[in-house]
């Protein structure tokens, strides 16, 4: 892929902006590789914290379907996680490395799941307004310059369209229900509404990596651009359910011939992602323990592969 007379970097800016796929083995900026082991291990680290609000709500699901879906939705999110960690991984960033950088607060994650889940329409409303933000930004990932981020994301965003349906069906139940059930609905979505509005990073002109991410093809559309295309499109899915959006400056704007609405709080956003919102302790808490817990799987798991390795060895050389 590299000619002889530019220097690495232009050459390499040519071939993402002809399209081009950058694959593991091929030369890449160090910046380039570490920006997308930060994106791409922070968002597999969303999808594995993630699953600890829903997976609040499995015991307690009002029927078994329900449950089912629920537990297939929340299995999907440990996949997720699983492909973005070997993303990162064709990186050469090893996993226990992103493991212990989410563990000591070094790695981000979504600020989104810092916030609890105390009623059952918040199961509706993460499907619908969370994996509806999260497709709203993964849908651009497909076209991603970097080749296997953008390939797990084909999958992920066939799945997370699925989680998104199934939160509407949720919320629409609620909504069209008992006038006790459309205040549920109503309660959960005027507390997530503002944070789900943040889930996509801080406005474009206080948004430090987006020019670089931009140019190099990471990112595909800006922070703005795609908060406003999720208002536009999920208003109108508020209006549909009969509830009414958290927000006093929304407004249709025909010259924009886009929704305007109020400005985000982001002292809150910053404040979540600093590591100080309702549930962050508890979610990273939650997680060491689990890791703990399940460290003889992994060391079967490695001695089985080892045992493997060597059994493949030994018939080679008897061969
Ligand atoms: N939370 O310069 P930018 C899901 C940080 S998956 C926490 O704009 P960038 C599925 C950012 O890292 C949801 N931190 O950064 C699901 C940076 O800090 P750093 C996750 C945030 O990377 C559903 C600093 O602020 N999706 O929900 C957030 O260019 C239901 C400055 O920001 C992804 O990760 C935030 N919301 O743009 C699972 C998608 N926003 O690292 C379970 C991939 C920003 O420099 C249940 N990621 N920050 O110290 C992206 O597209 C980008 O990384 C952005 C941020 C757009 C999130």
């Amino acid at each position: 892929m590299m000619g002889t007379n530019v220097s690495l970097e232009e050459n390499f800016q040519a071939y993402v902006d002809g399209e081009n796929k950058v694959e593991p083995k091929d030369w890449m900026p160090e910046k380039y590789r570490r920006t997308l082991i930060r994106q791409i291990s922070q968002h597999a680290h969303s999808e594995i914290i993630g699953m600890q609000p829903e997976a609040n709500w499995i015991t307690r699901a009002p029927s078994l379907r329900a449950k089912l879906i629920l537990l297939a939705k929340v299995q999907d999110e440990a996949g997720h996680g699983l492909y973005l960690y070997s993303a990162a991984e064709t990186l050469g960033e090893p996993r226990e490395t992103m493991i212990s950088d989410l563990q000591s607060g070094k790695a981000k994650y979504s600020s989104i799941f810092n916030y609890p889940t105390p009623s059952w329409a918040d199961m509706g409303t993460i499907g619908w307004l969370v994996d509806g933000a999260a497709i709203q930004n993964q849908v651009m990932l497909t076209r991603t310059s970097y080749g296997p981020y953008a390939r797990a994301m084909v999958k992920i965003c066939k799945e997370e369209s699925f989680h998104q349906r199934q939160g509407y069906e949720v919320v629409m139940k609620l909504a069209q229900g008992t006038p006790e059930q459309k205040a549920m609905a109503q309660e959960s979505l005027n507390r997530w509404w503002w944070p789900s509005l943040m889930m996509f990073g801080p406005s474009d002109d206080e948004s430090p990596n987006s020019a670089q991410s931009m140019k190099w093809k990471i990112k595909r559309k800006s922070n703005d651009t795609l908060r406003q295309e999720f208002v536009d499109k999920t208003v109108p899915q508020v209006e549909y359910l009969g509830l009414t959006v958290p927000d006093s400056d929304l407004k249709w704007n025909e010259a924009r011939g886009h929704y305007d609405f109020g400005v985000i709080n982001w002292d809150e956003f910053y404040n979540v992602v600093q590591g100080n919102g309702p549930c962050n302790k508890e979610r990273i808490a939650h997680h060491v323990e689990a890791h703990e817990e399940g460290a003889w799987v992994r060391e079967a798991a490695n001695a089985f592969a080892q045992k493997q390795a060597q059994r493949k060895k030994n018939t080679g050389a008897a061969a």
